[in-house]
């Protein structure tokens, strides 16, 4: 079975419509590899529902620290429906992860709260990178897969 059909119970009849929708994606570049899978399976996701590839603005920056300010930018615009932000924390010896951590869950949900639109957290907060690749197209699925489904449900 392919995360997918795990997030939707195998009824893939149940993804809302999404032809009308235009998505901004922000997809952070630390742990580059995981960020660009679970970025990916967030597109698929959206074309599946219906987007139009060209309604899918993906932009890119550094770390998940950077993820709300973009995501700002972006939700501004009022032709823009919602945004996915991507990201992918590992946790080192320092309490900088909890920082980072943190100001991206409290930021994402403030311009979410700011702009009255969905803004999905798809940020990996693991111990190490294996839970990470687990997440990001591996035994647990795609976790951009499910930001992706989370916003279409919000949409709709
Ligand atoms: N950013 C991440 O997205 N993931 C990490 O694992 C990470 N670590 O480990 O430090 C990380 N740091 C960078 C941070 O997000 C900012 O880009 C940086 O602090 C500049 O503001």
């Amino acid at each position: 079975m392919s995360s997918i059909d795990k997030i939707l119970s195998a009824d893939l009849s149940s993804l809302p419509d999404g032809k009308y929708y235009r998505v901004g994606i922000v997809c952070s570049e630390w742990n580059i590899e995981i960020t660009t899978a679970m970025c990916n399976g967030a597109i698929k996701i959206l074309q599946k529902a219906g987007v139009d590839t060209k309604n899918i603005f993906v932009c890119n920056v550094p770390g998940a620290f950077e993820l709300p300010l973009a995501a700002q930018k972006i939700a501004k615009h009022s032709e823009i429906d919602g945004v996915i932000c991507i990201g992918c924390v590992i946790r080192g010896e320092t309490t900088h992860y909890d920082y980072i951590c943190n100001a991206a869950a409290t930021g994402i949900m403030q311009v979410g709260l700011n702009f009255n639109k969905p803004i999905i957290f798809g940020v990996l907060t693991t111990e190490n990178m294996q839970q990470a690749i687990d997440r990001a197209g591996g035994k647990y699925g795609n976790k951009g897969e499910e930001a992706a489904y989370s916003l279409l449900k919000m949409l709709a």
